[in-house]
């Protein structure tokens, strides 16, 4: 993998941070084989955008199609493995004082890598609760209905992702905030910088003063606010982030 060009003074920054957020979003999974939410759906999906499929209204119109859509992408993420991106996060949870990883994806990649503590804001598509109830649900009886039943109530069962329209959940998004007003340096990673309100994070720490780092190959809303842009793919770039700004000891500090 060629040298990519770190900019010296994003090297220094990340040096001094003592407290780092990171913000994931569907493209550090990509190198995983999992398609993002900007990647066409493939086959059976590719007459569905995500945006119609995970809504409530789509689960009431038609919940055996939307818990179908769920239980494939549960069966294709089961067969993927975190990627070198996954890992260089994990690398770097251990090298920072104080270090944040708030994720809007739901495939639990980060946890399978190592990454410990992970914020989830959007829930976790290996975790199903309850329609009417909203408690989560660990096991329940194949009666071949789909989708199945609370074994408590009888509703429907749901994946426990959080779908347009729905709030996040309140602790979890109140941690990623607290971390993001306290950080010095924000890594937006893989994410197109629509969805709110995970994409207001890196604005409200550039307000507070932190140095803000997009990584991704393509431009998004957040770039031309970014500090530093990294047009690179998450697995080819964070790797070699780590080395350079950790193991690669003798490169000179910029002239003051
Ligand atoms: C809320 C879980 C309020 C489910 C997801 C009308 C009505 C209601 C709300 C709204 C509305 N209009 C707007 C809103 C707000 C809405 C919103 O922001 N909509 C957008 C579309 C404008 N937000 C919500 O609805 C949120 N809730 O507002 O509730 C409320 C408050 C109180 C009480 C009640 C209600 C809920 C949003 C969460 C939705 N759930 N996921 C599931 O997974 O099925 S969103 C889902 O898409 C992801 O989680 C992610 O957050 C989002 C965007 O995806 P990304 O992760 O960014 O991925 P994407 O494919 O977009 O981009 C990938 C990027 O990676 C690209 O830029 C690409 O270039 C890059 N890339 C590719 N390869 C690589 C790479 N980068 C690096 N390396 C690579 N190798």
């Amino acid at each position: 993998m060629s040298n990519l060009a770190i900019p010296a003074a994003l090297i220094h920054a990340i040096r001094a941070a003592r407290r780092v957020v990171v913000l994931t979003g569907a493209g550090i999974s990509a190198e995983s084989g999992v398609p993002t939410f900007r990647d066409a759906q493939t086959g059976l999906w590719a007459q569905y955008s995500p945006e119609e499929l995970a809504t409530p209204d789509a689960f009431q119109r038609n919940p055996k199609l939307v818990w179908d859509w769920y239980a494939w992408r549960r069966e294709l993420v089961r067969n993927t493995e975190p990627n070198p991106g996954h890992r260089a996060l994990v690398d770097m949870e251990q090298r920072v004082p104080t270090f944040t990883l708030i994720t809007q994806n739901v495939d639990s990649l980060h946890r399978r890598a190592g990454s410990r503590g992970v914020l989830e804001l959007h829930g976790n598509l290996f975790r199903t609760k309850c329609l009417a109830e909203d408690i989560v649900v660990k096991t329940w009886e194949d009666s071949g209905e789909t989708p199945p039943r609370c074994p408590r109530c009888g509703a429907w069962l749901r994946p426990d992702v959080v779908w347009f329209g729905e709030a996040l959940p309140a602790a979890v998004l109140a941690e990623a905030e607290a971390a993001t007003a306290q950080c010095e340096l924000f890594l937006s990673i893989g994410t197109s910088a629509l969805v709110y309100p995970a994409a207001e994070l890196p604005f409200m720490a550039l307000g507070r003063g932190a140095t803000v780092v997009e990584i991704n190959p393509q431009p998004t809303p957040l770039s031309r606010h970014a500090s530093f842009n990294l047009r690179n793919a998450a697995g080819d770039v964070l790797p070699q982030l780590i080395t350079t700004v950790w193991e690669d000891k003798e490169l000179r500090r910029p002239r003051d």
